[in-house]
């Protein structure tokens, strides 16, 4: 039996302030919490619900820096948006705050302190890369140089977004700094790590043992971490912001960015309500975080990690993640503009709130990757919301006007087919609840429009504009029976579509008739008078989606003007023909391609050199299928030492050209060319 508990403590994923929402965060965070907000606030209980925008990182340095401007300027420009378009969707947050808030910097200052005193950090002194002409330690996404994997000389400390390997600054080869350009020297700098290996058994039995309810997209991830080995983790940067290490002589080094935002969670709290343990350290409090799949681990690891190190926090009792959305086939990118932002649709569709929330939440990507286009937009407003929904509520509305003056007509003798349509209806209730309540909001919102679909039906069943001619009596029951429906749907789809649900009770003139009453027999009685009907929603015609598709195609277009015009990456240091002719290069043909396991870019390839038969593996499977490449013909740098790469001896290199925006194209001779021909 499921446990039972006092009160809710419902989180959101803290939106960081360096850029607008989009469709992507709302599919996969909010409107699934404001759903499941909404429908427990319905249900009476005692809920609190936090959010608040994540102002520190380096992303938003990094923004700052390129405009110019500060970062709290950056903070505070897309804090504002952010939250005006969060409340113009009708996500209702009880607090959006924020991390640079006085309240933050106090409680995440006294937790790390906290920790501190009871000497559950290791402190440890590394040598980090320093840039002497900016004067400042370089995070690893500030220090770029060539990945040793692929060769891409555009690779972050942390990662190469080439061939995707994670990196470590000292895998760098030629390391340079992103700020000033120049090479960075190394430095000894403290800091402080939390020893998460010591929390391995608690997370395995808390998590695996405990918690096997899980999605299994979140309890995968989770067991997978553990089994790899949890690590000691570096809670604190040399960074100049964020919230300052509360300890002496820690000058110019802040909490580390996913340290201190999960902790904005409790400030949020204490800024809501001066009863913010009830809610954190209550056993009897049920708390569900709401996150996208990138932020598990630091959700259900490092954040429960945490609070078991202070000691006297309750931890979640669930972290429904969902998968990412894509948009028309792609991934939503910030950076290159893929994105259909919040607060532009808000503009180019006013009124329309419902019909994203609605597509979003019909589209979810609760267990794998979706996909959004405007095309399934326009069908789903066109045929669900128009030709269901509204269509049901305007005739049910209309016919009462028309046949009884607006006044609720009494039920008569029910046929056999009204009671199996009253029993059909009954049974949505106990559905729509378990869906919620197991986050599976997809089959929750098509259990609420199931009240429209089956008013739909029995109304075309039924055919009281026919009947009414013969047998007005019946026609009475009959339209009772859809405004009874009508005030279902008003209550059903409240945490789905709140403004579509307000303008069904303006239409009833009832106020919120309260969820413990749906499903009841007469919500509305005889003699009620109705309100005026409205249209609920109106049809999306093509112009609308090709002026999107238009609107995405340029900015297509834009990206690969952008690609084209970036500066080509300066020349390299002079050298000497005798270095060049040290290089062997061949014309080479590619025998037989495969792609690497496990890997998303490289591809291991058998190629006639001329000389010989030989292995390489190059990181260009997210630029030519394997197929494309057999039989072509290309330039291999053959005396290129040999490299172990994922277990494959790779002797060698293909010649690529890489453009400004990673672009990778191969080199090929301009007709066929017998293998081993030697490129001078
Ligand atoms: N700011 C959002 C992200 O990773 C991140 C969430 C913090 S929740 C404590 O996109
Ligand atoms: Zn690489």
């Amino acid at each position: 039996m499921a446990k039972t508990f006092k009160r809710y403590l419902i989180t959101s994923a803290l939106p960081y302030a360096n850029g607008p929402v989009h469709i992507g965060h709302l599919a996969g965070v909010y409107i699934p919490s404001d759903i499941y907000a909404r429908y427990q606030r319905l249900r009476g209980r005692d809920v609190v619900w936090v959010c608040g925008s994540d102002e520190h990182g380096v992303p938003i340095t990094i923004k700052a820096r390129k405009e110019g401007v500060t970062p709290q300027q950056i903070v505070d420009r897309y804090h504002t948006l952010i939250g005006e378009s969060f409340r113009r969707l009708g996500i209702s947050f009880d607090i959006y705050s924020r991390t640079t808030s006085p309240t933050h910097a106090r409680t995440a200052s006294e937790f790390f302190r906290t920790l501190y005193d009871a000497g559950k950090f290791i402190e440890r002194t590394t040598e980090q890369y320093y840039d002497q002409e900016a004067d400042t330690f370089l995070a690893d996404r500030y220090i770029v140089g060539t990945c040793p994997r692929c060769g891409n000389e555009r690779a972050y400390g942390d990662q190469c977004e080439q061939c995707g390997s994670t990196l470590s600054p000292d895998e760098l080869i030629d390391p340079h700094s992103a700020v000033s350009g120049s090479v960075p020297v190394k430095r000894e700098t403290k800091h402080w790590y939390l020893p998460l290996d010591q929390y391995e058994g608690f997370l395995r039995e808390w998590i695996l043992d405990g918690h096997k309810e899980w999605k299994s997209n979140v309890y995968g991830q989770c067991k997978s971490w553990l089994d790899g080995g949890l690590q000691p983790r570096a809670v604190s940067r040399d960074l100049d912001w964020g919230i300052p290490v509360p300890v002496e002589g820690a000058e110019g080094k802040v909490l580390y960015v996913w340290f201190d935002a999960p902790i904005g969670y409790i400030s949020a709290t204490k800024d809501l309500t001066p009863e913010w343990e009830r809610y954190w350290k209550d056993p009897e409090t049920k708390m569900v975080h709401f996150i996208g799949k990138d932020n598990i681990v630091f959700h259900c690891i490092v954040f429960p990690a945490m609070l078991r190190a202070h000691g006297g926090y309750i931890l979640p009792d669930n972290v429904p993640a969902n998968e990412f959305l894509n948009l028309e086939g792609e991934k939503i990118s910030t950076s290159r503009n893929w994105a259909v932002w919040l607060h532009e649709y808000l503009d180019e569709f006013p009124g329309k709130e419902d019909v994203l929330r609605y597509v979003l939440c019909a589209n979810a990507p609760e267990s794998k990757d979706n996909d959004f286009t405007w095309k399934d937009f326009q069908a789903r407003n066109n045929n669900e919301l128009v030709a269901v929904l509204g269509n049901f509520v305007n005739r049910a509305l209309v016919l009462t006007h028309k046949y009884f003056d607006g006044s609720t007509p009494a039920l008569g003798t029910l046929t056999d087919y009204d009671r199996l349509t009253l029993e059909e209806l009954r049974s949505i209730r106990p559905s729509l609840e378990a869906n919620i309540e197991n986050y599976r909001f997809r089959e929750a919102l098509r259990d609420a429009m199931n009240y429209a679909r089956i008013g739909n039906k029995y109304l075309a069943d039924t055919e009281p504009w026919k009947v009414v001619k013969t047998d007005p009596e019946r026609v009475r029951t009959i339209l009772n029976v859809a405004l009874q429906i009508t005030a279902d749907l008003s209550v059903a789809i409240e945490p789905f579509l709140p403004f579509t649900a307000e303008k069904i009770r303006r239409m009833l003139a009832v106020e919120s008739l309260g969820w413990e009453r749906l499903g009841e027999a007469e919500l509305l009685p005889a003699g009620h008078r109705i309100g005026e009907p409205e249209l609920l929603f109106e049809k999306i015609e093509d112009e609308a989606v090709e002026a999107q598709l238009r609107k995405l195609s340029e900015t297509k277009a834009a990206n690969a003007d952008a690609e084209s015009k970036q500066q080509a990456d300066p020349q390299k240091d002079t050298i000497s023909f005798e270095d060049f002719q040290r290089m062997d290069i061949r014309v080479s043909t590619i025998l037989e391609a495969q792609r690497v396991a496990k890997t998303k870019k490289l591809l291991r390839l058998t190629v006639d050199t001329g000389i010989d038969r030989r292995e390489i593996v190059s990181g260009i499977a997210e630029h030519y299928t394997p197929e494309e490449l057999v039989g072509k013909q290309v330039l291999v740098l053959v005396n290129l030492a040999p490299r172990e790469l994922k277990g494959i001896l790779s002797q060698g290199m293909i010649l690529m050209a890489e453009d400004a925006s990673g672009k990778l194209r191969l080199l090929q001779p301009d007709e066929t060319t017998a293998n081993g021909a030697v490129v001078g």
